[in-house]
């Protein structure tokens, strides 16, 4: 537990009060405004996290349609239903690029479901069925670790705590099926909106039907890639579009939990599209992306739908800076 006294706060806004009120006024207070107060909030745990998603990459690529799939998604559920969660699986058939018919499975756990005022957390849980940037067996699935496994497993760490230790909010993890069977780069002559549309296949069935009817939420975070090594997280250009006081939030309680080196002010466009692009537009809810920047791509990290993403390339410390900044921002909403 990350506790500040709440005796010691409530003193401290006291103090503050009869400073700014008191009878002595013309007078400046002479110390230093406290640094900004951490909300009481469950220790992030990033070797349970680490687990998490060596459990996932365990059952083999999750690829929709396949065995390994159908036993992971079979997995998380009953793992958030063991966290406490009522959960909604959203199933049907999409249309892959290439006209082939996929099977859906999106899974929404939901914690408080009676509260209006919530906030959505989500993370794509499937994983490619091709490393096409691999130059070695492109057409064989990739192992996912960090694309799918880490956002997944970074949620399923916070769910763990959401029982003993309730949110003021109510809590919904959405973990988006589908996602990543898009249209490999070039394959239809670019990054055209054509091409953005093949991916997000999950998401976009959910906006258009919803889990519950008339779903919101106050904002939403998507995770994707967190987990590589030291990883670096500017600020994502379609999040400061669309919800530039949500990025602000959490890279502030990024710094207040340590984490400020790895959440960089600078603003940048290296994504082309994600779920929380998805859920902006269909719905309108204020969603960010927290999505890994490698310079030496200038874009995704070097193992990005290759096969070295894989459970040796998975930075416990990277886990922990994303796990404990979005564990601070999701316990301090009030
Ligand atoms: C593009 O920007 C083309 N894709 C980002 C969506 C994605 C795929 N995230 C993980 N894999
Ligand atoms: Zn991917």
């Amino acid at each position: 537990m990350q506790r500040i006294p709440s005796g010691a706060l409530a003193l401290t806004l006291l103090a503050l009060t009869f400073t700014a009120c008191g009878p002595e006024t013309g007078t400046t207070p002479e110390v230093a405004p406290p640094p900004p107060a951490l909300a009481t909030a469950p220790l992030f745990d990033p070797d349970t996290a680490y687990a998490f998603v060596a459990k996932q990459v365990a059952f083999g690529p999750r690829v929709p349609g396949t065995h390994a799939h159908r036993a992971c998604g079979d997995w998380l559920v009953a793992t958030l239903k063991g966290y406490g969660a009522t959960v909604i699986e959203q199933t049907g058939t999409v249309t892959a690029y290439n006209g082939q018919p996929v099977p859906l499975r999106n899974i929404i756990a939901s914690w408080q479901p009676e509260k209006k005022d919530r906030l959505l957390l989500f993370a794509h849980w499937d994983t490619r069925p091709v490393a096409d940037h691999d130059k070695e067996r492109p057409n064989d699935p990739i192992d996912g670790a960090n694309d799918g496994g880490s956002g997944t497993a970074i949620w399923l760490e916070l769910a763990r705590h959401l029982q003993a230790q309730p949110t003021a909010l109510g809590i919904d993890i959405f973990l988006t099926d589908v996602e990543d069977m898009g249209e490999p780069s070039g394959a239809m002559g670019g990054d055209d909106e054509n091409s953005t549309r093949t991916w997000c296949l999950g998401s976009q069935y959910w906006v258009k039907n919803p889990h519950v009817p008339n779903y919101t939420a106050r904002f939403g975070i998507l995770l994707d890639m967190v987990g590589s090594v030291d990883a670096r997280f500017p600020r994502e250009a379609f999040s400061m579009r669309y919800a530039p006081q949500v990025v602000n939030k959490v890279w502030k309680a990024a710094a207040a939990v340590g984490h400020g080196d790895r959440f960089l002010s600078e603003t940048r466009q290296y994504v082309g599209i994600d779920d929380h692009v998805i859920v902006n537009e269909g719905l309108g809810i204020p969603c960010i992306d927290i999505i890994a920047f490698d310079a030496t791509t200038n874009g995704f990290p070097p193992t990005w739908h290759t096969h070295a993403d894989n459970l040796a390339g998975i930075d416990k410390e990277s886990l922990q800076a994303v796990g404990a900044t979005v564990t601070q921002v999701v316990w301090a909403e009030k």
